[in-house]
C-alpha cells in the first residue's frame, strides 16, 4: 500500500486524458449522435460519411488527408441548409469546478464552381454547445481546400456530472458549406508551464 502511493506521488505527471471517444474517428462511426444522415455518397446536403479523401465520397469534392495522420479516417460532411442541426455530439462525465477544453480541427472540402479552385464559397460556421448552452465565440473554417485550423473553447464545470458537447453549424447555405471535422478533444485544460 505505501509503496503504491509513493509511485503514485512519484509519477511523473501524465498529460490531461481525451474524454471523446473515438475523436480521431479512427474506429469509423462510433461515440457521437447527429442530425446528419449517412451515406457513403455525399452529394446531398445534410449527409455525412466517416472517411479518408472527400474525393471518394464526391467527385467533385477536393482531394485531401484527414489531420491526424494524412491517412487516417475523419467526419466529412455535406453542410445542410437548415438551422440548427447537430453535427456531432457526445456526451462526457466531468468532475466539479475544474477547467476544461474542447478542441476539434475543420477543414473545407468544395471547389469553386466558378473559377475550380479549391475554396468554399461559403464555409461552415460553427458554434459549439455544452450542457445545452452556446459556448465560446462562432468559428468560420478556412475556406481554403485541405487547410485544416483548430477550434479552441474552455469550459468550467459547476458540478460533478455528465455533460453533452455539440457542434452546430450555424451556415444554412447550400451553395459550398462543406467540411471535414477530426481529433476532437475535450479534457481537463492543460496549464501552461512558466517560460
Ligand atoms: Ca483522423
Amino acid at each position: 500500500m505505501l509503496c503504491l502511493l509513493a509511485s503514485a506521488i512519484l509519477a511523473p505527471q501524465a498529460a490531461p486524458k481525451n474524454l471523446v471517444y473515438n475523436g480521431d474517428f479512427s474506429l469509423g462511426v462510433k461515440g457521437f449522435t447527429t442530425h446528419y444522415s449517412f451515406s457513403e455518397d455525399i452529394y446531398k446536403e445534410g449527409t455525412y460519411v466517416v472517411g479518408d479523401d472527400p474525393k471518394k465520397h464526391h467527385g467533385g469534392g477536393f482531394s485531401m488527408g484527414d489531420h491526424t495522420s494524412g491517412k487516417g479516417r475523419m467526419m466529412i460532411v455535406n453542410g445542410g441548409s437548415f438551422a440548427n442541426d447537430s453535427i456531432w455530439e457526445a456526451r462526457v462525465k466531468v468532475a466539479a469546478g475544474l477547467t476544461y477544453e474542447f478542441t476539434g480541427w475543420a477543414a473545407s472540402w468544395s471547389m469553386n464552381p466558378h473559377d475550380g479552385t479549391a475554396t468554399d464559397l461559403t464555409p461552415g460556421r460553427f458554434q459549439i454547445y455544452i450542457d445545452g448552452k452556446p459556448t465560446g465565440a462562432v468559428y468560420k473554417v478556412d475556406a481554403k481546400g485541405g487547410h485544416w485550423g483548430k477550434f479552441t473553447i474552455p469550459w468550467k464545470s459547476d458540478g460533478a456530472r455528465s455533460v453533452d458537447i455539440k457542434i452546430v453549424n450555424t451556415n444554412t447555405s447550400e451553395l459550398g458549406n462543406d467540411f471535414a471535422i477530426d481529433d476532437l478533444w475535450f479534457g481537463i485544460k492543460q496549464e501552461k508551464k512558466p517560460g
